[in-house]
């Protein structure tokens, strides 16, 4: 089932220095932007729009938007668990989580 405002797998799991690919099969933009203070301790700050921090992202949303079709990926090289969102629709629950062995 295809959920537009929805992160699906919700929760994935993958291996150190794996990359993660988003896409946008959807009708309406997304962002994949993560939670500052739901990732790691030293790990690095992702998302779409390549933002170094949750606030620059916030604050710029066009530039982080994955519109229908497009993709986001990112190379995850520390283990420990990700927290992520999406800013149009983290309202709505749009959220997600990587977990990284
Ligand atoms: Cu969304």
């Amino acid at each position: 089932m295809t959920d537009d405002f929805a992160f699906e797998p919700k929760t994935v799991t993958v291996d150190t220095g794996t990359t993660v690919t988003w896409t946008n099969p959807g009708d309406v933009p997304h962002t994949v932007t993560a939670y500052e203070d739901e990732i790691p301790d030293g790990a690095a700050y992702f998302a779409s729009g390549g933002f170094e921090s949750e606030r620059a992202a916030r604050n710029n949303l066009k530039e982080g938007l994955i519109v229908p079709d497009e993709t986001y990926g990112h190379t995850f090289e520390q283990s420990g668990t990700y927290g992520y969102f999406c800013i149009p629709h983290e309202s709505s629950g749009m959220v997600g989580t990587v977990r990284v062995k």
